[in-house]
């Protein structure tokens, strides 16, 4: 077929300046585009909305949490420690409020861990950065000014480890008043205390989340009186609520742990190590967005599960044994926390089930007991005596006792406490005393278990080394607990069908 050449000779001409047309405005494009994110990219070192528009929105710091809730939490936290000063400490006086980030950690020469922020300071500010510090000043007044230091821009720094926030885009960024560089903090602090003569510093000495924020501090106390409070319990009691926004999260870290521990026992079969199973449980929990384990993970083969903070996890696990998994998952800040036993083979024994059956009807009347807002404590003393009895009529703790030694004895069997709160933190505000009555909005886990050691030569041969735990988080409401791990199952019957899923 022939071709007109010089149609096709105009065609190329046309296509050729339509090209040039088009690069000039992609080129412009480029540039607009990328003067933009080279501006973000200088000043951020944490994902954004323009970043990560995935994952935050316009108005948030973190993802679900927007710059106007941290704001009040500082607000809220301003004003219970003006409360308290002025009822406790009869101060009128100004008060400042000193809360460091935690610092870059190496595990060997320039090799650094993963950054984990300091749980008080990320509540309180959405800020990833390392070695910074937040300052709230209070002038007596209901207003109070909030301070970011921050490392600052540093090319060397920045080409190893990624950018770093300038201090002028902190109020941007952050909704804090000012930023200013960390090694402006010392000064700062040393004016704002001598333009104010008898201020109360609180600033917790006990507990050195930044060494360099600790030794100003310290420098300061050696030729200055001020008093010192630890603003760890305000901060502790804030936390010990959860905002609606918090429990979404609470919620998704559960489902997101429950379905990773259903997948892992669908999959796990006898001859397993556990490295196997922790690398499973750790995969299915990143592959559903988690950030990483809450926690180093037991997975405790056979009587490794009576070692309560088993590990090692490196033993194979024997077709006749149960596998004791203590996992959670950590998403965008919030952890679960959960335990299920199985047998590894698909099926319990006469034995495991029959103790399997003990733990999980004291866990399902223990929850319940929730309903009444009673304190951890008293759930503690309610499993005892739940799981003494139950004990008692399979014949592992002797008849006729009284209800003391009954007590006593199921502590035996179970060494730890059955709850603990839950948040940002698996042990989460552990300075909030474990016997006030739990309110709507706490989170707290319920974990009774039976441990029966090898030797254990007052119980029948069948049942030595058998050890059990069944955890769930539970949210507190007005209608009474709900379980947020609802989707992991536990029932025996369940449990085994999951067990043997794949040994079919
Ligand atoms: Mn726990």
């Amino acid at each position: 077929m022939l071709i007109n050449t010089y149609v096709i000779r105009s065609r190329i001409l046309l296509s050729k300046q339509l090209i040039c047309q088009k690069n000039k405005f992609y080129s412009k494009l480029v540039e607009a585009n990328s003067g933009d994110i080279n501006k973000i990219q200088r000043c951020i070192g944490q994902p954004t909305h323009y970043s990560h528009p995935h994952l935050i929105k316009d108005d948030e710091i973190t993802p679900m949490i927007k710059k106007d809730e941290y704001r009040t939490r500082r607000q809220n936290l301003m004003n219970r420690i003006g409360e308290f000063s002025r009822n406790q400490l009869n101060s009128m006086k100004n008060f400042v409020v000193i809360l460091p980030s935690a610092s870059k950690k190496y595990m060997s020469d320039k090799i650094p861990y993963f950054f984990r922020q300091n749980t008080e300071f990320l509540y309180l500010t959405g800020c990833q950065e390392p070695d910074s510090c937040l300052v709230l000043t209070s002038r007596g007044s209901e207003h109070y000014s909030s301070l970011l230091f921050v490392q600052g821009t540093d090319v060397h720094s920045e080409l190893w480890d990624g950018p770093r926030i300038c201090p002028s885009k902190v109020e941007h960024h952050f909704g804090i008043e000012k930023g200013l560089k960390m090694e402006e903090f010392e000064n700062y602090l040393q004016l704002f205390l001598k333009s104010n003569p008898g201020v109360v510093m609180w600033y917790d000495l006990f507990s050195i989340v930044q060494e360099n924020v600790d030794n100003v501090i310290k420098n300061i106390l050696k030729v200055r009186s001020n008093m010192l409070q630890s603003p760890r319990f305000f901060v502790d009691q804030q936390r010990l609520i959860k905002s609606p926004s918090e429990i979404e999260l609470m919620r998704k870290s559960c489902q997101i742990a429950s379905e990773a521990i259903v997948s892992t026992i669908e999959s796990s079969h006898p001859g397993n190590n556990e490295y196997e199973i922790f690398a499973k449980v750790d995969y299915e929990c990143r592959m559903k967005g988690a950030e990483y384990l809450a926690y180093p993970p037991v997975i405790a083969g056979g009587k490794r599960a009576n070692i309560i903070h088993y590990i090692t996890n490196n033993q194979l696990v024997n077709d006749d044994e149960m596998v004791l998994m203590d996992v959670g998952c950590e998403y965008h800040g919030y952890s679960s926390d959960i335990t299920r036993t199985w047998p590894i083979g698909g099926k319990f024994t006469n034995e495991q089930k029959e103790l399997y059956q003990a733990v999980l009807e004291t866990q399902l009347q223990v929850i319940d007991l929730c309903k009444n807002f009673c304190s951890l404590d008293s759930l503690f003393d309610s499993m005892c005596k739940i799981l003494g009895k139950k004990l008692q009529q399979i014949g592992l703790i002797p008849k006729s006792i009284s209800e003391d030694a009954l007590v006593k004895y199921a502590y035996k069997f179970c060494p730890h406490h059955v709850s603990h709160y839950l948040g940002m933190d698996v042990h989460d505000t552990p300075s909030v005393t474990r016997n006030i009555p739990v309110k709507p909005g706490m989170i707290i886990t319920i974990e009774p278990g039976v441990y029966i050691p090898e030797n254990n030569e007052s119980v029948p041969r069948n049942y030595r080394g058998l050890g059990i735990r069944i955890e769930d988080d539970i949210l507190i409401t007005e209608n009474g607990p709900e379980i947020l791990t609802k989707y992991c199952p536990k029932d025996v019957d369940d449990i085994e069908q999951v067990a043997s899923k794949q040994l079919q």
